[in-house]
């Protein structure tokens, strides 16, 4: 069964260029409850531990660089089938494949500055959510 959790992350273009509330909109207009949300910055080794996956990838340096670049917004947000749902509503990870209407498409600048993340299965959901917030955090909003 699909889970109903995933992880998003406002990455430092967007912030920069003011899209914060507006992608948040998008968001919560989508039907996804916010149970937990911040805003802090990635040091160097914490944008290489969360995308650990992606070491040794030819854009995996820039990409580290970026994203600890400047402030982001981290948040976790629940919905039935939330990891699907929230991949289509952002769209394809290069914003010149991205469907119009989705929050890539509208607000990212390019692929490696593309507005926004999005877990890409429920495991990494998991583990994306706990990078930045405890259980606790966030099942006392559920409740
Ligand atoms: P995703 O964010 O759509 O899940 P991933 O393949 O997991 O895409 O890549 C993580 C992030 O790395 C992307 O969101 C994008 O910012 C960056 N990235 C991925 N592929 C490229 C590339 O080919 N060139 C530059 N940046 C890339
Ligand atoms: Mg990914």
């Amino acid at each position: 069964m699909a889970g109903n959790k995933t992880l998003t992350m406002i990455k430092p273009g967007a912030v920069k260029n003011k899209h914060i509330g507006a992608i948040i909109d998008r968001i919560e207009q989508a039907g996804f409850r916010i149970v937990a949300i911040k805003s802090t910055k990635l040091s160097k080794g914490a944008a290489e531990e969360f995308y650990q996956e992606h070491k040794g990838k030819p854009f995996f340096n820039d990409l580290v660089s970026f994203m600890s670049s400047g402030p982001i917004v981290a948040a976790v947000l629940y919905k039935d089938n939330a990891v699907e749902d929230f991949r289509k509503l952002i769209g394809s990870t290069d914003p010149e494949n991205a469907e119009p209407g989705t929050i890539r498409k509208d607000f990212a600048e390019s692929k490696e500055r593309n507005a926004v993340h999005g877990s890409d299965s429920d495991e990494s959901a998991e583990r994306e959510c706990h990078f930045f917030f405890s259980t606790m955090e966030y099942l006392e909003v559920l409740k």
